[in-house]
């Protein structure tokens, strides 16, 4: 049955086209800088806001009736979902997809059952991705969700919760690998505190360093190859989540030791919550060489919560994508559009005119910024800005040959040299002119 029959296959029509249902600047197989677009942004649906969010918010009910959620059996509905989310990922062009266990497969009474039937989606899953050539991105376990993960999950003061936790994970883990999928995500969801009058923050953190290094000890027994990622949020649904951002994960993981296996999973909107911009945490993730995948929405600026919104702020997207050429490129990770239709925006269309937004202005991003590295235009700059490390006393402190003796001695005779202006104004122009123009 196709779900979305209407609807063809989206195409590249230019950014002069006024088909709504056509990509204006992505062009999967357009080489840009030596490599198909398709492949420099390696998009990926989320199955969670796609297709199993329904409209609900805080105050408000279900606004958003899918004809895959029609079924009365809930696994019957989960089947029907894989089948929509294969149509609709061939008909937007996605290669990729990222799930959590709990969006794929129902949860039932107890881990054995619920474990029986996350299989049998899994198999479904199988059957798709080898009917359509479409790959997993990576998968996830929902740790958060139910009612026993109340205090936390690996973090949680009770035992019992810790050793389900890393049962659950196990399993998702082993789904993964079957479904060949590149990565693993670990998001903390409720590894956190709301109050430090009941919270052992000391044994917590130990725990949730117990945990990764299980999942490390275990994916290197069954040889799972994917990259292990974490994924930074400062706060939400805890009012301190432990792993607030990009450089407190990496502290954490050079406290235990763990920084060898594991990369980050940078997410926009999270990078707004903890007060940085989306380009800082994958700077800070590039220059420390853990940078790996990337949840690509956006907040509001507005609002203080993470409102998971599609991206269509080309500025982010340049600064974003102008990032990720200089980390290299994607290696195992991919765009993943960790982003949801407004529940306003209820209609079965509103899903792929949502993505063509996103994928354009990624699309848009890449482009500019492969221009901006063409030219050198900030790498020049900053060439300059530094020279004075190249040569003379600059040689020497990055050489590691003087100490504050030497240093005395030389600012003795040789006092300070004039500082030149940082031009912020003129950069910020010269951006706006590569993006205007490209
Ligand atoms: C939550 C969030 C998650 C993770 C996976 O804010 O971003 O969807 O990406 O659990
Ligand atoms: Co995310």
């Amino acid at each position: 049955m196709a779900y979305f029959e209407q609807i063809g296959t989206v195409q590249y029509e230019g950014p002069g086209s006024k088909n709504a249902f056509a990509f204006k600047y992505y062009n999967p197989n357009e080489i840009i800088a030596g490599k198909a677009m398709k492949d420099h942004l390696r998009f990926s649906m989320s199955w969670w806001h796609t297709f199993t969010f329904r409209g609900t918010d805080p105050f408000g009910d279900v606004t958003i009736f899918r004809p895959w959620d029609e079924a009365e059996d809930d696994i019957e509905r989960a089947k029907a979902r894989v089948h929509a989310a294969f149509e609709f990922m061939e008909k937007m062009q996605i290669g990729y997809f990222c799930f959590h266990d709990a969006d794929i497969a129902p949860r039932q009474q107890n881990l054995l059952e619920t474990n029986r039937v996350l299989d049998e989606i899994v198999s479904v899953i199988r059957q798709e991705m080898d009917r359509t050539g479409i790959r997993c991105l990576w998968g996830t376990s929902n740790c958060f969700g139910d009612h026993k993960f109340v205090h936390g999950a690996a973090t949680s003061p009770n035992a019992s919760v810790f050793a389900y936790t890393a049962a659950q994970i196990k399993k998702a883990i082993e789904i993964t690998q079957t479904l060949g999928g590149e990565n693993y995500v670990f998001w903390g969801g409720r590894e956190g505190y709301e109050t430090l009058l009941n919270t052992d923050t000391s044994l917590e953190l130990d725990n949730l360093a117990r945990l990764l290094q299980m999942a490390v000890d275990y994916a290197k027994k069954i040889g799972f190859t994917g990259q292990l990622l974490i994924e930074p949020k400062p706060k939400e649904p805890t009012k301190h989540q432990y792993d607030f951002d990009t450089a407190s994960v990496l502290s954490f993981l050079r406290k235990y030791q763990l920084e060898p296996y594991f990369k980050m999973n940078i997410e926009a909107n999270h990078a707004t919550l903890a007060a940085h911009t989306f380009q800082h945490e994958l700077n800070t993730a590039r220059v420390n060489g853990v940078f790996g995948s990337v949840d690509a929405n956006t907040g509001d600026p507005m609002l203080g919560w993470d409102t998971d919104q599609f991206p269509t702020n080309v500025y982010d997207t340049t600064l974003a994508m102008y990032e990720v050429l200089l980390a290299g490129g994607f290696t195992s990770g991919g765009l993943n559009f960790d982003a949801r239709v407004r529940r306003g925006s209820f209609q079965e269309d509103d899903l792929f005119l949502a993505y063509i937004a996103g994928m354009d202005t990624f699309a848009k991003g890449l482009r500019v910024a492969s221009r901006l590295l063409e030219d050198s235009v900030f790498e020049r700059f900053k060439a300059k800005r530094y020279e004075s490390y190249n040569e003379g006393i600059g040689k020497d402190i990055v050489g590691g040959r003087v100490g504050f003796s030497e240093l005395e001695a030389y600012a003795l005779i040789h006092g300070v040299t004039s500082n030149a202006s940082g031009r912020q104004e003129y950069l910020e122009s010269l951006l706006n002119q590569y993006i205007l123009e490209g």
